[in-house]
């Protein structure tokens, strides 16, 4: 018998066991660290019964309440910070600090800052008419259960960006974490059932492959799925969801593009640019994956880049002095690999990187392409890894008609000294955020979300609170 920690499911406000059990990984050993409930559809089942029981509840605490017991969970989320920052760096590999401070304690600390956000947000009744003939009033509810799916580059984040706006709009959750990291996800839902009433928040794990995914986007007790992970995944939930009609927020993969121009300072926006990239092994949805460079400087950019890609220490995430830890996940790593291999065969040059580092785990060094362009795997799709193509442009009209030539509509970026010019360009980009002179970071009032093949909806602030809704207009005569 393995003396492994287990962690349960939670159902009802109780730990519940499967049948059986499945390991969890640490990337950066290769070895197992964790046992997981493995459950399937007749958990899904009870977890959804549990949280139709408890919404009626929920649903009808005065606003005030729920306000003050999601702060009560960013509490929760504090008190803990040490440990969940230890099962994140445990369940993910990346650094406990990370290149750009982008690493565990980033990740618990954002969960903080989001949940203590959205216990502030509120969406009151909107008035549209008021006068002798009638008042009307927008009102907005609650939907009933919602469907949680998480993905692995950023568990705890994400799971907390999905059930916080999920529950402060009065709904009750169900959640299933990604198999390859659903420990710090287990021990929140664990704690926050120390705060909630039984039923509010259910967790159900799942094996790769389990039923428990293809269960709750089908059950006709959820009303919504709230899903961030692969868009090939995000077409399948939308399929299952149709035949129940369930409400869809997608955030699904990006392939930013960060375009730089030609009156930057190199020297100055490099890190800038190399942080943007990598952080996380570049295992963030609105990571910068393609980087177009101008032609007058491309060639002293492209030697910051390399220098600042030699530099950077990659290793164990519990190593203090590691900037960048593994790859999440084996398939991950394949892929990168594999990615790398058509980049070679296209004829990119690797100016540094390009191969996996010694050790047991995941490692593989921060690789800089250059020589590829648009019709390559490594341009054209989002490797999710530590490697990127640097383009070569000259006309900075046609290169927003490149960066634009993707499925992908996530996010974006200009870099520039003349900002007037830079955000007139930053709106002719076809994609959800476009930053100027930074690139992917998000905030807990502004919305963020992807176009075309990158998703559906919107998630944060008002607008992001407003999809866990659904509106309802009371129009009362006044005579
Ligand atoms: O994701 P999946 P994977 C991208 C990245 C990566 C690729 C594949 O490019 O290489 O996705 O990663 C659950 N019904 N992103 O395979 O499959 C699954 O159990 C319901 C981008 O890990 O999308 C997990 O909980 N659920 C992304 C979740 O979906 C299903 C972050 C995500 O898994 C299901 C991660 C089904 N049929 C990877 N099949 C981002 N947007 O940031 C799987 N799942």
């Amino acid at each position: 018998m393995s003396e492994l920690p287990l962690y349960s499911m939670i159902i009802d406000g109780k730990p519940v066991l499967a049948a059986t059990t499945f390991d969890v990984i640490n990337p950066a050993s290769g070895a197992a660290f964790a046992r997981v409930a493995a459950g399937d559809a007749t958990h899904v089942d009870a977890a959804v019964a549990a949280a139709r029981a408890a919404f009626p509840g929920w649903a009808a605490l005065p606003d005030g309440e729920r306000s003050r017991l999601i702060g009560a969970l960013a509490e929760v989320l504090q008190a803990n910070m040490p440990e969940l920052m230890r099962l994140v760096t445990l369940e993910t590999g990346k650094p406990q600090d990370g290149l750009n401070h982008v690493g565990a304690g980033m990740e618990v600390g954002g969960a903080i800052a989001w949940t203590q956000a959205t216990s502030q947000l509120a969406l009151p009744v909107e008035v549209v008419q008021d006068n002798a003939e009638a008042r009307v009033e927008v009102h907005r509810k609650p939907l009933g259960v919602v469907g949680s799916i998480t993905p692995w580059n950023w568990p705890l984040m994400i799971a907390i960006w999905h059930i916080m706006p999920a529950l402060r709009a009065g709904n009750t959750v169900v959640l299933k974490p990604s198999e390859l990291t659903p420990v710090t996800t287990a021990r929140f839902v664990e704690l926050a059932n120390a705060v909630l009433p039984p039923g509010v928040l259910n967790l159900v794990t799942g094996a790769a492959g389990s039923a428990v995914g293809p269960a709750m986007t089908t059950h006709p007790g959820i009303e919504k799925i709230v899903f961030t992970g692969s868009t090939a995944t995000g077409r399948k939930i939308m399929g299952n969801a149709a035949a129940t009609l369930k409400r869809l927020t997608l955030e699904l993969g990006g392939n930013d593009a960060g375009i730089v121009l030609p009156d930057v300072d190199v020297k100055a926006v490099a890190p800038k640019l190399f942080a943007a990239a990598f952080h996380n092994n570049g295992q963030t949805c609105a990571c910068l994956k393609r980087l177009y460079v101008h032609a007058d400087m491309y060639d002293e950019l492209c030697a910051e880049l390399v220098a600042l890609a030699r530099a950077v220490k990659v290793g164990d995430g519990f190593d203090p002095a590691s900037e960048l830890g593994p790859i999440q996940n084996r398939m991950q790593l394949e892929k990168v690999e594999a990615i790398a291999a058509d980049a070679h065969r296209a004829g990119g040059q690797f100016l540094c990187g390009g191969e996996r580092l010694p050790g047991p785990g995941y490692f593989y060094a921060p690789t800089i392409v250059v020589g590829l362009d648009e019709g390559s795997r490594l341009v054209d799709e989002e490797p999710f890894g530590p490697i990127l193509p640097v383009i070569k442009y000259s006309d900075v009209d046609e290169v927003i008609v490149r960066a634009n030539r993707n499925s992908n509509g996530l996010g974006g970026s200009i870099w520039a000294r003349d900002l007037v010019r830079a955000a007139a360009l930053a709106s002719r980009l076809e994609c959800g955020t476009v930053w100027v002179n930074e690139h992917g970071a998000v905030q807990p009032d502004a919305p963020f979300g992807g176009i075309k093949q990158s998703g559906i909806g919107v998630e944060f602030g008002l607008h992001g609170l407003a999809e866990f809704t659904s509106i309802q207009t009371i129009k009362v005569m006044q005579d």
